[in-house]
């Protein structure tokens, strides 16, 4: 094949750069495709998954607090929530800020234009009066736009504590990169999930139904479908360990045989010895002193804190 006419995507660099690598790794926002997105979905819905409805418990139980803070001194503000998913636990916000009369736009942004108007369906049917004006783009993209062109305070949420996918030194870049879009006034409010009994951390990403080990080994299948891979799927293991030293919960794809993949989009063929790995994704798990540590490198100041009643996860608030 002749490359110099073609460029590689993103995901087909990245394909190739982590799995001739030593050892093999993927990034994780790679699994997110259609299937990726439906099988985090059910995820979501897993009993051993305690993320979702502690910030749904935080959101219920500290609703009035938590908007007060967005509201500040009653100027109106946009709401920019970065990553909105299916809006569940955003639209509890919502909903109380409009019966208080709040000024507010809530702005939802995201990559997928399928994400953008599914949400923006379900608002228009459930909370019509509340004002949208959904974004589809790169979060910087969106955010630096905004601070450019909108002098409104901004509250940036982002839940779920999607930040636990980066490493502290990524971390501390990307709140760098939002504290850069924030001007004086504006807030960022984020949920980080805490170190807890590493039983609960472990048992979150390692449902006995296997949701998660298929959520994973979308990788593989995604690498197959859009790359001309051909994994052998069933021969790789979902395998999840959790360090409460580091509250580093790590993802793992285990060959459980020796083999030779083929991609054929790459023109690649990758060796696995038997029992090798592919680091797949990383769920940091945070306490306060870890936060306070990394956003205060990013220039980032805590001026609220929120908790659920089993001290498992945490939403702060930081101003810069
Ligand atoms: C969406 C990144 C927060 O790391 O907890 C869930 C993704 N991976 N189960 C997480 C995930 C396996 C999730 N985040």
């Amino acid at each position: 094949m002749d490359t110099s006419t073609t460029t590689d995507t993103d995901f087909e660099q990245d394909v190739r750069e982590g799995l001739t690598a030593f050892p093999k790794f993927l990034y994780s926002k790679y699994i997110y495709d259609a299937k990726g997105d439906a099988l985090f979905q059910q995820i979501m819905d897993l009993p051993e998954y305690y993320l979702t409805n502690c910030e749904l418990e935080i959101f219920q139980t500290q609703t009035a607090e938590i908007t007060a803070h967005f509201k500040g001194n009653g100027q109106g503000f946009d709401l920019i929530e970065l990553g909105a998913g299916d809006g569940k636990k955003t639209k509890i916000l919502l909903k109380h800020m409009q019966e208080m009369g709040y000024d507010f736009v809530y702005k939802p942004v995201d990559i997928s234009s399928n994400a953008i108007a599914d949400l923006s369906a379900s608002l228009q049917g459930e909370l019509p009066l509340v004002e949208t004006d959904p974004e589809v783009g790169e979060y910087f993209e969106v955010l630096d736009r905004l601070k450019a062109f909108d002098k409104r305070k901004k509250v940036i949420m982002m839940l779920g504590s999607n930040i636990g996918n980066l490493l502290h030194k990524r971390a501390i870049a990307f709140l760098s990169r939002m504290q850069e879009s924030m001007n004086p006034e504006d807030q960022l409010f984020m949920g980080f999930d805490q170190t807890k009994d590493p039983q609960v951390v472990l048992d979150a990403y390692n449902d006995p139904t296997g949701v998660t080990a298929a959520f994973n080994l979308n990788l593989l299948h995604r690498i197959n479908r859009e790359l001309g891979g051909n994994f052998a799927v069933d021969k790789f293991k979902h395998w999840e360990v959790y360090d409460p030293e580091t509250g580093t919960a790590k993802s793992y794809l285990l060959a459980t045989e020796a083999m030779e993949v083929h991609i054929g989009a790459l023109d690649l063929k990758i060796r696995f010895d038997q029992w090798e790995t592919i680091h797949t994704e990383i769920s940091q798990k945070y306490t306060d002193t870890v936060v306070d540590w990394i956003a205060g490198e990013a220039g980032l100041e805590r001026i609220a804190t929120f908790k659920d009643s089993r001290n498992y996860y945490k939403n702060y608030l930081f101003k810069k």
